[in-house]
């Protein structure tokens, strides 16, 4: 029988590469977000380039209730996840704090932060119960500094940072590994959803240099989920080679 790799956040980006590379690579999938269209593409591809078993939920994270309902509800073999990951999230805005929109910040940590524990809170008991599993977090570079009209996003990846460390203690008895990939900056919709739909602004943010593509962070999960058994690789930070911290991009 395959792998199961469970993604939330499979409808765009980052999520939707992990999901092409851990079918490439074996796994069936569970792919999950609110755009059901862009999950049924997806799909659709993974079942035709890969020959892969796909189940679709359209889920937003945000709601404890439908979370909880939907993982109750999936059919016994696709109850066996090996691997979670826990990537739906979301900047928004770049205000200072002073001049913060509260609907904005109730986004980033319902989604980043609580969505996130949600998720966790419903499939790791699935894993416990098989005393094996691999939780994969994704952080941020913005989890582990802080910069300009970063403040509420920044702080919902320095809590998936926090949260990773205390589940990965609270998950040992039970053989379950969790690591956590803090990327750089990586061209996805990212941007345009942070600025609201403003192409140009999201455009700017990765002009003159080579940012991270989506498939360089599926790469590090892959490189995770792929380790003996005995092996855990609890952080990755990726960066592309012209960043070297939140603020410093050598753009040409
Ligand atoms: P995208 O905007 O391209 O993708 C975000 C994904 O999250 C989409 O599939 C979206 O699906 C999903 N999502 C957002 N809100 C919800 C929700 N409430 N419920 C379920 N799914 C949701 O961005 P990225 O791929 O870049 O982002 C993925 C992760 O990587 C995020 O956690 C982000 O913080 C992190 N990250 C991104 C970096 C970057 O520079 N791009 C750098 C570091 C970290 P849908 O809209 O269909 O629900
Ligand atoms: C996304 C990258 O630089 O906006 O987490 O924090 S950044």
């Amino acid at each position: 029988m395959n792998k199961i790799a469970l993604i939330t956040g499979a409808s765009a980006g980052i999520g939707e590469a992990c999901a092409l590379k851990l079918a490439e690579n074996g796994f069936d999938l569970i792919i999950a977000g609110r755009r059901q269209k862009n999950l049924e593409s997806l799909a659709k591809l993974i079942e035709e380039k890969f020959n892969k078993d796909v189940l679709s939920l359209c889920l937003d994270v945000r709601n404890y209730e439908d979370v909880e309902r939907t993982i109750n509800a999936l059919p016994e073999k696709w109850k066996n996840i090996d691997v979670l990951v826990n990537n739906a999230g979301l900047a928004v805005g770049v205000s200072p704090i002073e001049q913060g929109i509260i609907d904005d910040w109730d986004r980033m940590i319902d989604t980043n932060v609580k969505g996130l524990l949600y998720v966790t809170r419903c499939v790791s008991p699935l894993m416990t119960a098989r005393k094996k599993g691999l939780i994969v977090n994704i952080s941020s570079i913005a989890g582990k500094e802080a910069y300009p009209g970063g403040n509420v996003y920044c702080g919902t990846k320095h809590a998936v940072e926090a949260i990773t460390k205390g589940m990965r203690i609270d998950l040992l008895p039970h053989n379950i590994r969790v690591s956590s990939i803090a990327p750089g900056m990586v061209e996805t919709e990212f941007s345009l959803v942070r600025f609201k739909g403003d192409e140009n602004k999201a455009e700017q943010v990765y002009e003159g240099f080579s940012p991270l593509k989506a498939e360089d962070i599926a790469d590090s999960l892959l490189f995770i989920a792929t380790r003996p058994e005995h092996v855990s690789i609890n952080d990755i930070l990726i960066m592309p080679s012209a960043q070297a911290s939140a603020r410093d991009v050598n753009r040409k």
